[in-house]
Protein backbone atom coordinates (compact mmCIF):
# COMPACT_ATOMS: atom_id res chain seq x y z
CA UNK A 1 0.00 0.00 0.00
CA UNK A 2 1.25 3.08 -0.70
CA UNK A 3 2.13 6.03 2.04
CA UNK A 4 -0.82 8.30 3.04
CA UNK A 5 -0.22 11.94 2.22
CA UNK A 6 -2.25 14.92 3.20
CA UNK A 7 -1.18 17.84 0.74
CA UNK A 8 -3.11 20.68 2.53
CA UNK A 9 -3.68 19.33 5.84
CA UNK A 10 -6.47 20.97 7.92
CA UNK A 11 -6.03 20.56 11.55
CA UNK A 12 -10.06 20.19 12.67
CA UNK A 13 -10.91 18.74 9.49
CA UNK A 14 -11.76 15.20 10.79
CA UNK A 15 -11.21 13.56 7.52
CA UNK A 16 -7.10 15.13 7.07
CA UNK A 17 -6.75 14.00 10.46
CA UNK A 18 -7.91 10.19 9.04
CA UNK A 19 -5.65 10.81 5.57
CA UNK A 20 -2.34 11.68 8.37
CA UNK A 21 -3.26 9.07 10.99
CA UNK A 22 -3.87 10.67 13.93
CA UNK A 23 -7.80 8.93 13.81
CA UNK A 24 -8.02 5.42 13.04
CA UNK A 25 -10.01 4.39 9.97
CA UNK A 26 -10.79 0.94 8.30
CA UNK A 27 -9.12 1.28 5.02
CA UNK A 28 -10.33 -0.42 1.91
CA UNK A 29 -7.94 1.04 -0.78
CA UNK A 30 -6.10 3.45 -0.95
CA UNK A 31 -3.94 5.57 -4.43
CA UNK A 32 -1.41 8.48 -3.93
CA UNK A 33 -3.80 11.21 -3.78
CA UNK A 34 -7.52 8.82 -2.88
CA UNK A 35 -8.28 7.13 -0.07
CA UNK A 36 -11.41 4.61 0.60
CA UNK A 37 -12.46 3.41 4.22
CA UNK A 38 -15.54 2.36 6.35
CA UNK A 39 -17.86 5.02 7.08
CA UNK A 40 -18.29 5.08 11.18
CA UNK A 41 -22.27 4.61 10.70
CA UNK A 42 -22.96 2.17 7.94
CA UNK A 43 -26.32 2.73 6.00
CA UNK A 44 -26.12 -0.23 4.20
CA UNK A 45 -24.47 -3.75 4.26
CA UNK A 46 -21.72 -1.93 2.31
CA UNK A 47 -20.75 1.79 3.45
CA UNK A 48 -17.53 3.62 2.16
CA UNK A 49 -16.34 6.79 2.20
CA UNK A 50 -13.69 7.88 -1.28
CA UNK A 51 -12.14 10.76 0.17
CA UNK A 52 -9.14 12.80 -1.62
CA UNK A 53 -6.21 13.02 0.29
CA UNK A 54 -5.67 17.22 -0.74
CA UNK A 55 -8.63 18.62 1.54
CA UNK A 56 -11.33 20.22 -0.61
CA UNK A 57 -14.66 21.23 1.15
CA UNK A 58 -16.71 19.55 -0.88
CA UNK A 59 -17.45 17.83 -4.46
CA UNK A 60 -18.18 21.12 -6.23
CA UNK A 61 -15.16 22.60 -5.03
CA UNK A 62 -12.74 19.48 -6.09
CA UNK A 63 -14.30 19.87 -9.67
CA UNK A 64 -13.10 23.63 -9.83
CA UNK A 65 -9.58 22.64 -8.00
CA UNK A 66 -8.64 19.85 -9.80
CA UNK A 67 -10.63 18.17 -11.97
CA UNK A 68 -8.24 15.20 -12.50
CA UNK A 69 -8.16 14.38 -8.44
CA UNK A 70 -12.54 14.33 -8.90
CA UNK A 71 -11.41 11.97 -11.62
CA UNK A 72 -9.29 9.94 -9.76
CA UNK A 73 -11.75 9.91 -6.23
CA UNK A 74 -14.26 8.16 -9.10
CA UNK A 75 -11.78 5.72 -10.09
CA UNK A 76 -11.59 4.72 -6.79
CA UNK A 77 -15.70 4.22 -6.08
CA UNK A 78 -15.47 2.28 -9.40
CA UNK A 79 -12.73 -0.05 -7.54
CA UNK A 80 -14.09 -0.40 -4.15
CA UNK A 81 -17.41 -1.15 -5.60
CA UNK A 82 -15.65 -4.08 -7.64
CA UNK A 83 -13.27 -5.02 -4.57
CA UNK A 84 -16.90 -4.83 -2.48
CA UNK A 85 -18.70 -7.44 -5.53
CA UNK A 86 -21.17 -4.26 -6.04
CA UNK A 87 -20.50 -4.10 -9.84
CA UNK A 88 -23.21 -6.65 -10.85
CA UNK A 89 -25.34 -5.92 -8.42
CA UNK A 90 -25.23 -2.09 -8.53
CA UNK A 91 -24.47 0.55 -5.81
CA UNK A 92 -24.97 4.12 -5.12
CA UNK A 93 -22.72 7.09 -5.22
CA UNK A 94 -23.91 10.04 -3.15
CA UNK A 95 -21.79 13.55 -2.48
CA UNK A 96 -23.75 15.30 0.02
CA UNK A 97 -22.72 18.92 -0.66
CA UNK A 98 -24.02 21.53 2.13
CA UNK A 99 -25.28 21.55 5.24
CA UNK A 100 -28.78 21.83 3.79
CA UNK A 101 -28.39 18.67 2.22
CA UNK A 102 -26.79 16.29 5.61
CA UNK A 103 -22.93 17.38 4.71
CA UNK A 104 -21.29 16.78 8.23
CA UNK A 105 -18.01 16.97 7.63
CA UNK A 106 -16.56 19.55 5.11
CA UNK A 107 -13.89 17.22 3.22
CA UNK A 108 -14.97 16.07 -0.48
CA UNK A 109 -16.17 12.08 0.14
CA UNK A 110 -18.23 10.11 -1.84
CA UNK A 111 -20.58 7.63 -0.19
CA UNK A 112 -20.43 4.56 -1.57
CA UNK A 113 -23.34 2.22 -0.44
CA UNK A 114 -24.48 -0.88 -1.42
CA UNK A 115 -25.85 -4.57 -0.63
CA UNK A 116 -29.40 -3.74 0.06
CA UNK A 117 -32.29 -3.07 -1.87
CA UNK A 118 -32.75 0.94 -2.01
CA UNK A 119 -35.31 1.00 -4.79
CA UNK A 120 -36.40 4.96 -5.12
CA UNK A 121 -34.90 5.60 -1.21
CA UNK A 122 -32.89 8.68 -1.90
CA UNK A 123 -31.09 8.52 1.65
P1 LIG B 1 -21.86 13.57 5.30
O1 LIG B 1 -23.12 13.60 6.13
O2 LIG B 1 -22.16 13.39 3.81
O3 LIG B 1 -20.94 14.73 5.59
O4 LIG B 1 -21.13 12.24 5.72
C1 LIG B 1 -20.15 12.17 6.71
C2 LIG B 1 -19.99 10.72 7.04
O5 LIG B 1 -18.81 10.58 7.80
C3 LIG B 1 -21.13 10.13 7.90
O6 LIG B 1 -21.81 9.12 7.16
C4 LIG B 1 -20.44 9.53 9.10
C5 LIG B 1 -18.98 9.51 8.69
N1 LIG B 1 -18.05 9.74 9.79
C6 LIG B 1 -18.12 10.73 10.72
N2 LIG B 1 -17.09 10.64 11.57
C7 LIG B 1 -16.37 9.55 11.18
C8 LIG B 1 -15.16 8.95 11.66
O7 LIG B 1 -14.52 9.38 12.63
N3 LIG B 1 -14.73 7.85 11.00
C9 LIG B 1 -15.40 7.34 9.92
N4 LIG B 1 -14.89 6.24 9.35
N5 LIG B 1 -16.51 7.88 9.42
C10 LIG B 1 -16.99 8.99 10.05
Amino acid sequence: MEPTICLVTVADCLFCRIVVGEIPATVVAETERTLAFRDIAPKAPTHVLVIPKEHYADVATLAVGDAVLAGEVLATVADVAAAEGLDGTGFRVIFNTGASVGQTVFHAHAHVLGGVDMDGDLT
